[in-house]
């Protein structure tokens, strides 16, 4: 059956993830409205938006005031300029060198990380061609960035001295800024401060917060902040979500409905393996979704909410599917919230995550590519899947 939310449906089948923009633009808001007028937000959308859907998670950020995205691979911000997004995009990771001429030709900005990647990129480099670049620094995080004064002075001076080179930013990323201890965080940003003091000319966008320093720590904002986990609504940590000062909304829930229901006797098994045993007459449904959609196998013993109440999915999870004790019988073709609110009940992706022993961050990213994304825009539930592309 074709599944219809308002006869706009687009799939067929009973697994869906509804992604609440009007949530991502007051969490942007949100953010925002903590942060001094001046300082630009950049919103980071790679990875799908977390999972989210980039080309829409991007149009509701710049709606809500963001001035620039951030993803990162060239492939991203490629998507995103087909989908039609025409607002600056910076490329946070490594691009390869071979490839800077699409990026300036799509006005896709790039860091500069080394001096021997900015010197292949300049052998490639058409004429003619303007190449806007952030320089990365790393201080401390130990991934990409450049790690001293000279390899920064050197990399400044090729810049300035290549008229195919627009030097637009410069950015450092932080290691710890999700917890409540600050020394390594203040050690980074003092060396951030050193390095940026050592330059010829400051480069117009100077940031470094990603959400935790953002909320967390003013005195990190310079004249741009790179937003990810708070604008979906996420804390970026248990440590310091009661800290927050902002009200943040989680964005991203999670259903399917149930396809098959059914009594069990005692004794009777479910699933692989056939390790769950009835221990009692129960009822049981099985859920359209399995490991190969991101529910994994470890959400084994999960909750998830059906007539309202919470019920453990029961044997092994499948690649499509997956079976859940019922509270009571109920009819085929009831919803149920996986990742979301039903009644007076709740599932967080943190609790997703704690049942994982991972970080809110992946839970959304899992959810694999073959659950359909529908949208929540101004209160009603909509496809915006096709109309952007
Ligand atoms: N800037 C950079 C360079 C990042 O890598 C990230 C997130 C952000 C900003 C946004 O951070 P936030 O979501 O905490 O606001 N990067 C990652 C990562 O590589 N693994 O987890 C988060």
């Amino acid at each position: 059956m074709k599944f219809s939310l308002d006869e706009q449906g687009f799939f067929y089948r009973d697994t869906w993830a509804e992604v609440d923009l009007d949530r991502v633009r007051m969490n942007v808001k949100g953010i925002k409205s903590h942060l001094p007028e001046d300082v630009e937000f950049i919103a980071v959308v790679k990875a799908n938006a977390y999972g989210h859907g980039d080309s829409q998670v991007a149009e509701a950020a710049l709606e809500a005031g963001a001035s620039m995205l951030a993803v990162a691979f060239m492939d991203e911000a490629l998507a995103l300029r087909k989908k039609r997004i025409t607002a600056p995009i910076l490329v946070l990771g490594a691009s390869r060198p071979e490839d800077v001429n699409i990026a300036a030709e799509e006005g896709i900005i790039l860091t500069v990380f080394q001096e021997e990647w900015l010197a292949k990129a300049q052998d490639v480099l058409k004429k003619n061609t303007t190449l806007m670049l952030h320089i990365k620094i790393d201080t401390g995080m130990g991934r990409i960035g450049i790690r001293s004064i000279e390899e920064l002075k050197a990399v400044e001076r090729l810049i300035e001295e290549d008229e195919r080179l627009q030097l637009h930013g410069i950015y450092t990323h932080y290691a710890t800024a999700d917890e409540l201890d600050d020394t390594y965080f203040n050690k980074q940003l003092a060396l951030f401060r050193k390095m940026l003091s050592s330059m010829e000319k400051q480069p117009l966008v100077v940031h470094s917060s990603n959400s935790a320093a953002a909320l967390m720590h003013a005195d990190a904002q310079f004249n741009a902040v790179r937003v990810g986990i708070a604008m979906y609504g996420l804390a970026p940590s248990m440590e310091i979500q009661p800290e927050l000062p902002v009200d943040l909304q989680e964005a991203f829930t999670l259903y399917s409905r149930l396809v098959h229901v059914k009594k069990l006797d005692k004794g009777e098994k479910v699933s692989y393996g056939a390790t769950y045993e009835a221990p009692e007459e129960i009822w049981v449904g099985t859920l359209p979704i399995g490991y190969a959609d991101g529910w994994i196998r470890r959400l084994q013993g999960q909750e998830v909410l059906v007539d309202g109440k919470r019920s453990p999915i029961i044997g092994r999870i499948c690649m499509d599917q997956c079976m859940v004790k019922l509270p009571n019988e109920v009819p085929v073709g009831t919803i149920a919230t996986l990742i979301g609110s039903q009644g007076k009940e709740a599932i967080s992706i943190n609790e997703i995550a704690s049942k994982l022993e991972t970080i809110n961050y992946e839970v959304p990213c899992i959810i694999s590519s073959r659950v359909p994304r529908l949208y929540r825009q101004d209160g009603k539930v909509v496809d915006l899947n096709n109309s952007l592309l």
